[in-house]
């Protein structure tokens, strides 16, 4: 079992740490922190937001304090660590100033792991995150009597850290946003599963996004495992500098080593020793993507120690997670998928090539600066009709129509989209919501917006 350092490492009872941000991740934090005896000093730039909502949601004895707005200079001087939210870009002037004075910088995901116990396994990778994340923890549940699922994927380490025990096994789903803030973050398996471009906006460059993915394992050492994908170039060079042991999978080759896809059947190459583990079409999930979050998935949970068969058993039963080119229902003879989840050109790709009849296609939302040509390529005369919300709508329409679709629609609500493809589509047809944006500006997030179109749907 890994030693994690505790709050042994740094003494933190009734000392101020600031916490920036007030959505999930934040007041996991907050709440940690006071069940540590330490003094929360909550910040949030958002002006509008309710300091006492915000003190409704820790405890009745809470010491926090809670500023709106405006940190003053006097609060600045006398914390003791510094614990971002995800969504703090590094570069804001507050974490700079800290991180210069000599302040330690622990984003939540690194406050979570230092004050939980137990083995822990993590997954990041630009698409396919929340598919492996979910399926690791269903595996490793028909293993483990106590398994944690945390993380990106909804709920924050912090959250869940001091319920979680020696015997205790862990998964988190982790975004770049998270890794840039780890210091001791050692997960004993890891896995990338891609880099392709996505929060160009907060990381600037293709290096530095690809840079914090890789710090997933940049505490690991030979006794740890990291999963790579073989068929990601910059994750294959990764691999001669992991300071974990590297376990390969390849949708595309066989491997000499490591799992991979050959005549639509799983293999496991280790040592010696060759074994057919599955067909693909065992699998109730869909394309390619996902037999790459499989494999990965297998790799992952092995290593977890869970026994093959388990693995497979579990595999063959598990059913797409929500909001990932997720079936709603058939209205009328026209079929509805909410992929709201494709909030990057990439994962948008993965869910226009899973579609088989002419398509009704929602793109658009919050611009993180990608480029949307290979998206609109892989439309192939399928998208019947493009209707475009939010921020990139116009950057959309001007790509699009530079790859010669015409049928383009800008609405400017949701509900007028989701209109729009009801008239629009007739039987026979398939309306896919998969924006290739992230939903911000518009909406709370994806989960809010792929909810508001499945009611939309299911009231038809
Ligand atoms: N805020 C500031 N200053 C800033 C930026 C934000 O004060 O410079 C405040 C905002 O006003 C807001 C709060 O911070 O009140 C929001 O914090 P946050 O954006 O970190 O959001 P959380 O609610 O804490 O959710 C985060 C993750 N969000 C982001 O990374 C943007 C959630 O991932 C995650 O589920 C949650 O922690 C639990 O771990 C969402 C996400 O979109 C799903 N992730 C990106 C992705 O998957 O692509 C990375």
């Amino acid at each position: 079992m890994l030693e994690r350092k505790g709050n042994d490492f740094m003494e933190i009872k009734d000392k101020k740490v600031l916490v920036i941000g007030t959505g999930l991740s934040g007041m996991g934090a907050a709440r940690l922190l006071e069940a540590l005896e330490a003094v929360p000093v909550i910040y949030d730039a958002n002006q509008t937001l309710s300091a006492d909502w915000i003190k409704s949601k820790l405890s009745d004895k809470s010491r926090a304090e809670v500023y709106l707005g405006v940190l003053p200079e006097t609060v600045r001087k006398e914390v003791v660590l510094l614990v971002p939210s995800p969504g703090v870009p590094v570069d804001t002037g507050i974490v700079e100033e800290l991180r210069s004075q000599g302040i330690p910088v622990w984003g939540e995901l690194e406050m979570g792991y230092r004050y939980a116990k137990g083995r822990l396994a993590a997954i990041t990778g630009t698409n396919g995150k929340t598919t492996t994340t979910t399926l690791v923890g269903e595996i490793l549940k028909a293993n483990e009597k106590e398994v944690h699922v945390v993380g990106n994927i909804g709920k924050p380490f912090t959250e869940e850290a001091l319920e979680i025990t020696g015997n205790g096994v862990t998964v988190a789903e982790v975004s770049s946003f998270q890794l840039e803030t780890t210091a001791s973050f050692r997960p004993a398996v890891s896995a990338i599963l891609n880099i392709t471009p996505d929060h160009l906006d907060r990381h600037h460059t293709m290096e530095n996004y690809a840079a914090a993915k890789e710090r997933i394992a940049v505490c690991q050492t030979k006794e740890d495992v990291c999963i790579l994908n073989y068929e990601d170039q910059r994750l294959r060079e990764f691999a001669n500098r992991c300071p974990a042991k590297v376990v390969f999978f390849s949708s595309q080759r066989r491997l000499e080593q490591g799992l991979y896809l050959e005549n639509e059947k799983i293999y496991l190459a280790e040592g010696e020793q060759v074994q057919q583990l599955m067909d693909i079409h065992e699998m109730q999930l869909v394309g390619i993507c996902n037999v790459e979050n499989v494999m990965a998935a297998i790799g992952v949970s092995l290593h977890m120690g869970v026994p093959m068969e388990k693995i497979l058993e579990v595999v063959r039963g598990f059913r797409a997670v929500a909001h990932r080119i997720e079936f709603v229902a058939t209205k009328h003879g026209v079929d509805y998928y909410n992929d709201s989840k494709g909030t990057n050109p990439d994962a948008a790709i993965q869910g226009i090539r899973a579609m088989t009849k002419p398509t009704i296609l929602i793109g658009g939302g919050y611009d993180k600066g990608n480029v949307y040509d290979e998206w609109i390529e892989a439309f192939e005369n399928k998208v019947k009709c493009l209707v475009l919300i939010g921020q990139t709508a116009d950057k959309i329409e001007a790509c699009a129509r530079k790859h010669g679709i015409t049928n383009i629609i800008l609405a400017d609500t949701f509900e007028k989209a989701l209109k729009i493809c009801t008239k629009t589509a007739v039987e026979g047809d398939a309306v896919l919501l998969s924006p290739a944006c992230a939903s911000w500006g518009m909406f709370p997030n994806y989960e809010v917006r792929g909810n508001l179109f499945k009611d939309y749907v299911h009231s038809l």
